[in-house]
């Protein structure tokens, strides 16, 4: 039986993956609803129209009467709770709510629920790896690929969710068997006030959780709630009780969780510091819902990490080149420039620009300065990084990314690598970043 009230009228407002899984969820447990999006042509459309002809979908400016007809919302993460015609029908006494709220309404099994500016993405895809191979039924999603209403199964032993803050933002009870925040920067500065803002978002993950993780090197992911709820940490430091890190014994550097040293890090395909942590974090989760170690560390040995992330593409002359694509912000260009900085002989040439989102770019100086031989600016924001950056390192302005890429062959020197890792979103210039990352890919194994 579905844990929802049948005599009320929803309304799903963005008609995108979310949307059309709030579609499908609905109309199997014979709710009525119907649809909003101020998109006139939104991309789930043809497919409404196809498999649920009879539902009443409005496009284009949001009609206040129109959401007002229903007793709740269900917002796209896409679209700012901000948004007036949302304002308005809320204080008109409409109830706001979202996907995920439904998912954990409707879960059976335990969810462990990541969040964090970065590294949400490689840490879900790491849990769930190391739950199938613990031989547990797990279903991974949320922000990450699949709607988490599609994943929706009475089978499922244990989901791994993957929730951004504009998910959270809507989600009121999640209840998650462990929450963890994984890290906190500036990100997503056009749709928050500020720091503290998205912050708040993003600590609505603890709500009712039974377990926290925290990273004890990042003090913003500290719950603020939830005192005496079991806590387990994870850092690059050395670990003490409860709290998973790196020891070194013997010139050997460890993964290790107390006192007791688990595997050397020499094992791990991923590359840098960041990806230290991202494996101390997975273990923490897993360990938080009782997966044996040596089906986690298998998992880990296996883990050769996700497309665009710090991904090696080639070497050439002696210059290796790198798809970082997905670091659509500072804090996570920072890692990458910090990371890999430190892992060649040479020097970086790093590709930077695109959709800032309102960001501040001055952390970009030193790291830059500290590890760049130098800077290619493309995109709309060029310009503020370059004015961030000031004199640290020659910057080369292009218009487009096979230009960027050329430039690129020219600066980089034998031992150097060439970077992209853009510290912006993609959409002043391409699809998303998968695109972008791609046509870096083939504009860089094109080079002869
Ligand atoms: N939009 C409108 N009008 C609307 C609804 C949406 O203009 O009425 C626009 C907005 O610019 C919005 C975009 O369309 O940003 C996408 O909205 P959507 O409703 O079509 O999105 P979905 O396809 O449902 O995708 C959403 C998540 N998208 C966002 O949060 C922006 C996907 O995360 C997620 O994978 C999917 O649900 C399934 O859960 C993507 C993302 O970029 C990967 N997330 C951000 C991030 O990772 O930084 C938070
Ligand atoms: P998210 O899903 O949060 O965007 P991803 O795993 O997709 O996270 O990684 C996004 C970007 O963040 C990539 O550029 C990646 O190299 C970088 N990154 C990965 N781990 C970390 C970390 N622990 N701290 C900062 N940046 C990271």
């Amino acid at each position: 039986m579905s844990l929802i009230a049948s005599d009320h009228f929803r309304i799903i407002v963005g008609l995108g993956k979310s949307g059309m899984s709030l579609v499908r969820f609905l109309a199997s447990r014979g709710v009525s609803f119907a649809v909003a999006d101020t998109r006139e042509n939104p991309p789930e459309l043809a497919t409404l129209r196809r498999d649920y002809p009879q539902v009443d979908v409005r496009c284009g400016e949001l009609d206040v009467e129109f959401l007002c007809r229903a007793d709740e919302l269900y917002v796209s993460p896409g679209l700012a709770l901000a948004t007036p015609a949302l304002q308005a029908a809320a204080a008109r006494g409409v109830k706001m709510s979202g996907d995920i709220e439904l998912f954990a309404r409707n879960a059976k099994a335990p969810i462990i629920a990541i969040t964090g500016s970065n590294a949400k993405s490689t840490v879900t895809t790491l849990v769930g790896e190391m739950a199938a191979a613990a031989g547990k039924r797990v279903a991974v999603g949320g922000n990450l690929g699949t709607p988490a209403l599609d994943l929706l199964n009475d089978d499922i032993e244990l989901y791994v969710m993957e929730l951004s803050s504009f998910q959270l933002e809507t989600t009121d009870h999640l209840g998650a068997e462990v929450a963890t925040v994984l890290n906190i920067s500036e990100d997503h500065m056009d749709r928050y006030s500020g720091l503290p803002a998205y912050h708040l978002a993003k600590h609505r993950i603890f709500r009712d959780a039974r377990q926290v993780v925290f990273n004890r090197q990042d003090a913003l992911t500290r719950p603020l709630m939830g005192e005496g709820l079991p806590c387990w940490t994870f850092g690059l430091g050395v670990p003490d009780f409860k709290g998973f890190g790196l020891r070194e014994e013997n010139g050997e550097k460890y993964l290790a969780f107390e006192f007791q040293n688990l595997m050397p890090v020499r094992e791990l395909k991923v590359r840098g510091a960041h990806n230290q942590a991202n494996a101390l974090a997975a273990l923490a989760l897993g360990h938080a819902v009782g997966l044996p170690f040596d089906a986690m560390l298998s998992a880990l040995r296996n883990f050769a990490g996700l497309e665009h992330r710090c991904q090696w593409v080639r070497d050439l002359d002696g210059v290796a080149w790198y798809n970082d694509s997905k670091a659509t912000n500072v804090g996570a260009a920072l890692a990458a420039i910090e990371g890999l900085g430190a892992d060649i002989d040479g020097k970086l040439v790093l590709i930077a620009g695109g959709d800032g989102k309102g960001a501040d770019f001055k952390d970009l100086r030193d790291p830059v300065a500290a590890n760049c031989r130098a800077v290619v600016l493309m995109g709309r924001d060029r310009e503020l990084i370059a004015q961030a950056l000031g004199d640290a390192v020659p910057l080369v302005r292009v218009a487009s990314l096979d230009e960027a890429v050329q430039q690129c062959r020219a600066l980089a020197q034998p031992g150097d690598a060439v970077l992209l890792s853009p510290a912006c979103a993609s959409f002043d210039m391409f699809k998303n970043y998968e695109e972008r990352g791609q046509l870096f890919a083939r504009a860089a194994e094109d080079l002869a």
